[in-house]
């Protein structure tokens, strides 16, 4: 039954997903979508091949709607990628029936994708969770760049994959019978199954075929002759013979003649049947959302944004399109609600994911789940472990995907844990990464208010950074308005006619609404800003950030974090109160005094600069 794919419509959901970990093959698959007909891919875009603006780029990580699901130019991660991309098949083909949803994933993976760490940590979730839709074709040339690859490697791949729980079979990776035999196989095994295809890298060059020179380099004019020979090939460059183009089109003809016939039968079916997304089910859980933040203020206690977090959570979980997750770390993150089932192995019938302690893995399989498509997943760790996230995140912000970090103990907030767990420039370079958002809340209304702008949002991932330890609110009255969608905002001033600026977030906010009101007293007057995303504010209104920035002389940041990218804000004569040394092993509290992140040196300092 061919529904695999359909170069007349390449989003139908119930495609077959491709992925290319091993990116730097990015032509194969051109060549491929150009050859069985998809529109996106012309001749001429072949002949631009890494071109500026050409489809057809070095490596073509995401293009929607083109049959390019993904392709990965950081090694491995297309391994994680399809992992996320086989969990999101098996949920939603639970959530609306397998007459809907059945389909495979297939990643093409190299040495060096098996080399990379990552691809460690996304095989054995998938073995674990027996992923019996994951087709991995392993392109086992024996080499790499620097040369064959027993320079560096001794694996036995086959007990690897099995010690997994992966199935493992061997073929000819030029021998087309033996390709189809073992695809045909794959399709029916009841676990994620490896085919490693043993290849001839530049197969048909007689000097270079087998040499890590074919890599990367041309092959130069003389040796191109030599391989037309080899191959028997005696067209112009870019000619391709008419009956083998039709051949090929007859191909992509039939797979989408298959393909409409079921998608007339399923489209009505699908649309009744698939699960709202937040967007659509936001009406049903307004309500919900609205009854927590009044309950908060009944009370105003201090509360940890991480707990704050779980209570959005709590009220989310419902929505059956928002998968959680977090590795190894549920209930410090606060991931995991009393509203959450578990996905297990074999059993997809959960909304929550426990990925172990692969940090790199799961950010790599969320940006599989959603470029999926129909669902949305969230994921959370330390914020000093998106260190080892970064590449993945940056690729979600790349490929504009709806992913979203929960990142808590994200300050020296932790306490005694010390400087391995304490974040100091992590928040800077995750705000460095372009379209990324990096949120830091300062209470159960801003937590709140970043949840939703992140679920909302629409090609942009966002990072949540929350603390461990208790804050105090700053938001104390109700407002309809969603205050953290502008970036920035005045919480309050102490007078009309003010001194000082003080911008703060998240743990910092209720610091500096103290030091607002003690400066007050000594008859000096400010107002105080809440910045719980700094991407936000700068896509404001030239008049509003002026209204934010442009008022005062003196404007002072204080965010328990390295403080160089405050500097935009506060420009070179502000001041800046934060940590540019990594942080201590003591009670929190100590910690703040260490590093005079507190009311009494910052009224001093505002004072002596005044
Ligand atoms: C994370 C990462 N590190 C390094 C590279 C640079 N790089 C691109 S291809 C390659 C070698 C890959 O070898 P293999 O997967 O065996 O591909 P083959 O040469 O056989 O096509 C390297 C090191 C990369 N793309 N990603
Ligand atoms: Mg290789």
């Amino acid at each position: 039954m061919s529904k695999d794919f359909n170069p007349t419509n390449p989003s139908w959901i119930n495609r077959d997903r491709f992925v290319l970990s091993a990116g730097h093959g990015s032509m194969l698959l051109y060549s491929l979508l150009y050859l069985t007909g998809y529109k996106s891919v012309s001749l001429n875009d072949i002949k631009n091949f890494r071109q500026l603006d050409s489809i057809c780029a070095g490596h073509p990580e995401y293009h929607p709607g083109t049959g390019i699901e993904t392709t990965t130019g950081p090694l491995g991660q297309g391994i994680s990628n399809a992992v996320g991309f086989a969990i999101s098949e098996e949920i939603l083909k639970k959530q609306i029936g397998k007459k809907i949803i059945d389909h495979k994933t297939y990643v093409i993976a190299g040495d060096g994708c098996l080399m990379e760490g990552i691809s460690h940590e996304a095989l054995s979730l998938a073995g674990h969770l027996k992923l019996k839709n994951l087709i991995l074709l392993f392109d086992n040339n024996s080499i790499s760049i620097d040369g064959p690859t027993n320079l560096t490697v001794s694996d036995n791949h086959e007990k690897r994959f099995k010690s997994y729980g992966w199935d493992y079979i061997k073929i000819n990776g030029h021998n087309y019978k033996e390709i189809s035999k073992a695809l045909k196989k794959a399709q029916k095994s009841k676990k994620p199954i490896a085919i490693s295809c043993k290849t001839t890298i530049g197969y048909g060059s007689p000097n270079k075929g087998g040499k890590a020179s074919s890599h990367g380099s041309p092959l130069g004019d003389d040796e191109i002759k030599l391989v037309r020979k080899k191959l028997n090939w005696s067209y112009n460059p870019f000619e391709i013979p008419k009956k083998l183009l039709n051949e090929w089109k007859s191909i992509g003809d039939r797979a989408s003649k298959k393909a409409k016939k079921y998608e007339k039968i399923f489209s009505k079916k699908l649309k009744k049947n698939f699960p709202p997304g937040y967007n659509l089910a936001r009406n049903t859980i307004i309500g919900s959302i609205e009854k927590a933040k009044t309950e908060y203020f009944k009370n105003l206690e201090p509360m940890a944004t991480r707990k704050c977090s779980e209570k959005f959570l709590e009220i989310v979980s419902k929505l059956p399109n928002i998968i959680g997750g977090s590795a190894d770390l549920a209930g410090s993150n606060n991931t995991k609600t009393k509203n959450h089932k578990i996905v297990k192995p074999g059993d997809f019938s959960g909304n929550y994911i426990h990925y172990g302690v692969r940090e790199h893995a799961m950010c790599g399989i969320m940006n599989g789940i959603s470029l999926h498509s129909g669902l949305i997943p969230y994921g959370g760790t330390f914020l000093i472990f998106s260190d080892y996230c970064k590449p993945s995140i940056r690729l979600a912000a790349m490929m504009k995907q709806k992913v979203i970090y929960v990142f808590t103990h994200d300050s020296i907030g932790l306490g005694e844990d010390g400087p391995t767990h304490q974040p100091i420039e992590q928040l800077a370079s995750l705000r460095s990464i372009p379209n990324l958002n990096v949120f830091r809340p300062s209470d159960l209304i801003e937590t709140f208010e970043c949840w939703q702008l992140a679920l909302e949002s629409k090609n942009t991932p966002s990072v949540i950074a929350l603390t461990r330890q208790a804050i105090k609110p700053v938001r104390i009255k109700s407002s309809t308005k969603n205050m953290s969608s502008l970036g920035a905002y005045e919480i309050f001033r102490t007078n009309d006619d003010i001194k000082v600026t003080i911008i703060a977030t998240g743990s910092e906010t209720s610091l500096a609404s103290e030091v607002g009101h003690k400066l007050a007293t000594d008859g000096i007057y400010s107002k105080i800003i809440s910045m719980p995303c700094h991407e936000l504010f700068d896509q404001q209104s030239e008049g509003y950030k002026n209204e934010i920035l442009s008022e005062t002389n003196l404007i002072v940041s204080i965010e328990a974090s390295e403080t160089s990218y405050w500097k935009k804000y506060t420009n070179h004569n502000g001041l800046n109160f934060g940590i540019d040394d990594f942080g201590k092993s003591a009670p929190y509290k100590k910690i703040y005094q260490h590093f005079g992140i507190n009311t009494e040196n910052i009224i001093k300092k505002i004072k002596d600069k005044l």
